[in-house]
């Protein structure tokens, strides 16, 4: 097992950057190649190379049928299918092409264009595809409601916030640069592209909104275009003021892919600087898997993937003051975000500290990155120690700042739970609210109990949170990873760092659920159909991080000298290749349940590796922890 570890750990020390950081690719599925691509047809910049990169990319993730999927394995999604398909149309393919006419079959089969999600046909719209009025209405004066409103911009999660507010200009100017081709072939009825939708009840939520949405529609005829000019205004205004300084918004590629237009229909041009700068961080979000191949991330995880790198070493037993971890230490400390963010709206008193999951996106700091962090700079013998310390001072008050009203965390802001923005039609694809999560929740839990306070009043709030939500099978939902196994796999390290001791109920509840989940051949997996059906609730084939996450729970059961975890392990020492990686095609890391999966190339090889180096170094969790702090005694905590 040591040589297993040993050659782990040597492959993620080659890996890291000069600088100090780590970054796995971050892959997700073709909408972010088709949007790339429609964004520079649509500004005239689309040029030969880079639609022939990004078609390769796209083709080679058709499945059989014709449609794409969302995630590796996943059945086809109507959506990605449409944009795919109108992407390669513009890199020329033709329609009767054999992988063509059977896509655009395929969509038919499932409603064509018209059962699309909402972004799909904002796209479509926008080269004249799709009638701009056959679309819910986000109207800018938003901007304007204030935050003592049940509905409002901040009610809004971040990254649907960073997203919305740029397509409320996109929306109210309602622009259209026909395309060189037509799409009839994706409709069921090109004559009627948009049958009439079924009006649900007046006494319905639902209705409630579809009627509001009447109301918006009527509302722009009438709106007086003055307050409409100085909203959009207003809306341009907040979205500059949110660039950050690579040029990017929020560090995530749709938010960008909108402000670059909406402030270019409000006649930025594009060599203006701010949207210079827009245009030169979306090239940054490409990837060349091979030559000629390009694929758009999402999103880069430099932070996320080194404060779970360098975690992931320390527990191999890398000792504390290896150069590699002190300049990753180093480089985490540059990173710590000292000014306020959109955050600040709930929290207007609380002082900055956290970090976020990219290379630059002050404004929108994240809690689980914070407790990460934290849990990786304790596990460092920094020269400078008291830098150290500082850093983790503020990041904790930070973190408990941000605590929201029922005693758990959020990702990226607190209390941020109203039921209305999911209810708007506008929204029907992904998660539009960011509420606490079990998994968010247990790795601030751990966080304090890295610190020796976990018997602090906020740190007790949050561990009755997490044994209130563990579910009737005795695992918990992931919400940022897939799916009871993320959250098992995060919560009982964290409960168990607490002080739950093996023979808590909690414990041996989701003790019971991991073993008897484990698969035949050893490992854990589980599909993402288990976010819509809980018969796949731990079911799947196995993979490396998700064999991990288990493993990691276990271990942190005190379950090391079981057979589940002597199998678990050899599963993994098995599988691990020849360079000390591990592949890993599942995606195992949720964007948002059902409608968007993220495959994060580290996660085969840090997770593993700190399953295996526990496990190897027969220390419970926490004990890797450099300056040990005060431990708590099992059977304390909650
Ligand atoms: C794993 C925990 C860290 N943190 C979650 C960070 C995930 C990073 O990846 C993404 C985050 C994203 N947000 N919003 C989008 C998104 C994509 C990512 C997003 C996706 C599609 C559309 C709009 C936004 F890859 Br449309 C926050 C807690």
């Amino acid at each position: 097992m040591q040589r297993a570890v040993q050659r782990a750990a040597d492959h993620l020390l080659a890996r890291q950057h000069p600088d100090g950081w780590w970054k796995g690719d971050l892959e997700t599925n073709v909408t972010m190649d088709a949007e790339d691509l429609l964004l520079r047809q649509f500004l005239g910049i689309l040029d030969a190379r880079t639609i022939a990169a990004s078609a390769r990319w796209i083709r080679s993730q058709q499945r059989e049928d014709g449609s794409w999927p969302t995630f590796h394995g996943g059945p086809g999604d109507l959506s990605a299918t449409v944009e795919a398909y109108v992407a390669l149309r513009l890199a020329g393919d033709s329609p009767e092409e054999a992988h063509m006419s059977q896509a655009a079959k395929w969509s038919r089969g499932e409603g064509g264009v018209a059962a699309s999600r909402v972004f799909t046909r904002i796209w479509l719209a926008l080269f004249g595809w799709w009638d701009w009025d056959d679309l819910p209405e986000m109207p800018p004066e938003v901007i304007y409601l204030p935050k003592w409103m049940p509905l409002n911009i901040y009610s809004f999660g971040c990254w649907a916030r960073q997203t919305i507010v740029p397509l409320t200009i996109v929306g109210a100017l309602r622009p259209v640069r026909p395309a060189p081709f037509g799409i009839d072939e994706l409709h069921l009825d090109p004559s009627r592209p948009s049958p009439k939708q079924r009006r649900a009840s007046i006494t319905s939520w639902d209705g409630v909104f579809q009627r509001l949405d009447q109301v918006l529609h009527a509302y722009r005829r009438f709106s007086p275009r003055p307050l409409r000019r100085s909203a959009m205004n207003a809306c341009a205004r907040w979205i500059i003021e949110r660039q950050e300084s690579d040029g990017c918004w929020g560090g995530i590629q749709p938010p960008a892919v909108y402000s670059v237009i909406a402030l270019h229909l409000l006649g930025y041009d594009l060599d203006h600087p701010v949207l210079k700068a827009g245009l030169e961080s979306l090239d940054r979000f490409a990837v060349w898997p091979q030559e000629g191949v390009r694929m758009i991330e999402a999103c880069q995880s430099p932070v996320w993937d080194t404060c779970l790198a360098t975690i992931a070493l320390a527990d191999a037993g890398v000792p504390a003051d290896h150069p590699s971890l002190v300049k990753s230490a180093d480089w985490l400390l540059d990173e710590q975000i000292t000014r306020p963010g959109d955050w600040s709206v709930q929290r207007p008193e609380l002082p900055p500290g956290g970090w976020a999951f990219e290379f630059h996106n002050d404004n929108y700091p994240d809690i689980d990155d914070t407790a990460e962090v934290v849990l990786a700079l304790r596990r460092v013998a920094h020269p400078d120690q008291a830098r150290i310390d500082t850093a983790v001072d503020r990041a904790v008050r930070w973190t408990v700042g941000m605590q929201s009203r029922n005693g758990a965390w959020g990702a990226f802001d607190a209390d941020n739970t109203s039921p209305f923005p999911n209810r708007l039609p506008f929204c029907d694809f992904g998660e539009v609210i960011d509420p606490p999560s079990a998994d968010v929740t247990a790795h601030v839990v751990e966080m304090m109990a890295a610190l020796g306070i976990q018997h602090d009043r906020h740190a007790r709030t949050g561990i009755e949170w997490l044994l209130a939500e563990q579910e009737e099978n005795g695992a918990w939902f992931g919400r940022w990873g897939v799916n009871y196994i993320y959250g098992t796999g995060s919560a009982v390290p964290a409960l168990a760092a607490a002080g739950l001791g093996p023979d808590h109920p909690a414990i041996r509840r989701a003790v019971d659920w991991l073993e008897s989940v484990q698969n035949a051949d050893g490992g854990w997996g589980e599909d993402l159909r288990s976010y819509s059906d809980l018969e796949w609730a731990g079911r799947g084939s196995s993979t490396a991080s998700q064999t991990a996450w288990a493993l990691m729970a276990l271990l942190a059961a005190g379950r090391r000298d079981t057979e589940a975890v002597e199998r678990g392990v050899r599963w993994l020492a098995d599988t691990q290749l020849p360079d000390g990686s591990w592949d890993e095609p599942f995606f195992t890391g949720t964007g948002f349940p059902r409608d968007f999966s993220i495959n994060y190339h580290l996660y085969r090889m840090v997770f593993p590796l700190t399953a295996l180096g526990r496990y190897a170094r027969r220390e419970p969790l926490g004990a890797a922890v450099h300056t040990a702090p005060a431990t708590a005694g099992a059977g304390k905590g909650a």
